[in-house]
């Protein structure tokens, strides 16, 4: 028994069902172009804000009933915490699961004792996990919520700090190695600045790289065959946070010569803050060759904080699940949900009501995406749009044969005169907003 015992495990009852402790859409034994749905969507459920916030916020104190949570966090208080998490991701019957060392441990207050609670609880996952059949998606060090990180881990101004941020990292690389984990995630929540002009940026910079380059090299040492992940955010905690947006740290990853180690996972409100389009943010990482996971949490388009809503528009997310329908897939990630509830849904049904609903809102654009990509007239429209490269006198731009002064006497010469031709943009709106019908 825990706090989660009391909604029986959650099936798919299909589009008509009228329990709402049902899926209605996410079947993860349908098979959607070659691959389960379950497959496709690897869903992952976040220990941090679903079992360790209480549901406080700037102005007020916890809502959220966490029988488990104090000032101080025992080990028995860890282990309840840990079997009312199982029970859950039981109970929603979702293949994955992320967390953070220091909200899963008991509380530890020197380095020693740190790597002794995080052992005792890598020990209780490892039996859950082989109990549940649930796996590990990522981990991830908490580097920003005590006061130590205040200016910064890896970028702190104090050297001691930078260390204690590396034995944190080191010891949960090595447990979510242990631990079968698929990915690890640094988010780098206080590394950025406040102030300018306080902050040595290029020194902080350099820092940064050189923690990341540590982080690598400990991965290959100890044999970890996941993906490091790096997740993009332009600010809050800080004023401006170094990993602004996913082109910030393709430049920051190509600089130090880490592109090839690292990627991102991306998360849809960060791309919001950061005055982008989550869409966006996925196709540069797929440009570049760095895209990795997801947090499908949103934010709320009237307010510039991180709300970290579960999601509800599928139409909205298509546009991604094409790009990734056209990738057939992740390769190690999946969709996390960094998910918050409201501070009023107090009840523990709350919970599974949040999940159901935004795993049945991704399956929805997945469906809506796999018929975008199957029909192939959004692809078609696009080649059409770029037919002109195929020619002759793309071909000869591309292989470089033709100087800027050689062109330019060649558009002279021929009288060059392109005509403007429609981008067919409100047709590439409509296929997507056609398809929503799942
Ligand atoms: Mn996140």
């Amino acid at each position: 028994m825990s706090l989660f015992s009391t909604v029986e495990p959650v099936r798919f009852e299909g589009p008509d069902s009228q329990n709402e402790f049902a899926y209605r859409v996410y079947d993860r034994n349908r098979v959607v172009l070659g691959k389960r749905m379950d497959e496709w969507l690897r869903v992952a459920v976040c220990y941090w804000h679903s079992f360790n916030w209480p549901g406080h916020d700037i102005f007020g104190a916890g809502t959220l009933p966490r029988p488990w949570l104090g000032a101080s966090i025992s080990q028995e208080m860890a282990d309840v915490k840990l079997t009312a998490a199982f029970d859950f991701f039981k109970r929603l019957g979702v293949p994955y699961f992320t967390f953070h060392d220091v909200d899963a441990m008991a509380t530890a207050t020197t380095l020693k004792e740190h790597a002794n609670n995080l052992k005792k609880i890598e020990d209780g996952m490892a039996a859950r996990m082989a109990d549940t059949g649930v796996k590990l998606l990522w981990g991830t060090a908490n580097l920003f919520s005590h006061p130590r990180y205040a200016g910064g881990a890896s970028t702190s101004p104090d050297p001691e700090v930078f260390a204690w941020a590396a034995a944190q990292v080191r010891c949960c690389l090595e447990t979510t190695h242990r631990l079968g984990g698929e990915n690890y995630v640094l988010w780098g929540g206080r590394e950025g600045y406040d102030s300018l002009l306080n902050t040595d940026l290029g020194r902080e910079l350099e820092q940064y790289a050189r923690f990341l380059s540590m982080v690598v090299e400990h991965k290959h040492k100890i044999g970890f065959k996941g993906t490091i992940l790096i997740e993009p955010k332009p600010f809050e905690p800080t004023k401006h946070q170094y990993d602004h947006d996913v082109a910030a740290v393709y430049a920051f990853l190509q600089r130090y010569g880490l592109a090839k180690e690292v990627k991102v996972n991306i998360e849809v409100n960060h791309a919001t803050l950061a005055g982008l389009d989550f869409e966006h943010e996925i196709a540069v990482a797929r440009a570049c060759g760095i895209f990795g996971s997801i947090d499908i949490n949103r934010g709320d388009p009237r307010n510039g904080w991180d709300t970290d809503q579960f999601p509800n528009n599928a139409q909205e997310l298509v546009p991604s699940l094409v790009q990734l329908v056209q990738d057939k897939g992740f390769a190690t990630g999946g969709f996390n949900f960094d998910a918050k509830l409201r501070r009023q849904s107090v009840e523990p049904a709350d919970l599974y009501l949040a999940h159901i609903g935004g795993i049945d809102t991704i399956s929805r654009a997945l469906l809506a995406a796999a018929d975008i990509v199957t029909e192939g007239a959004l692809e078609k429209l696009k080649q059409k749009r770029y037919e002109g490269w195929g020619g002759s006198l793309g071909k000869r731009i591309n292989s470089g044969e033709l100087s800027l002064a050689g062109l330019a006497d060649l558009a002279t010469d021929q009288g060059l005169n392109p005509v403007p031709r429609s981008g067919r943009q409100e047709l590439a709106e409509s296929i997507i907003a056609r398809h929503c019908k799942y």
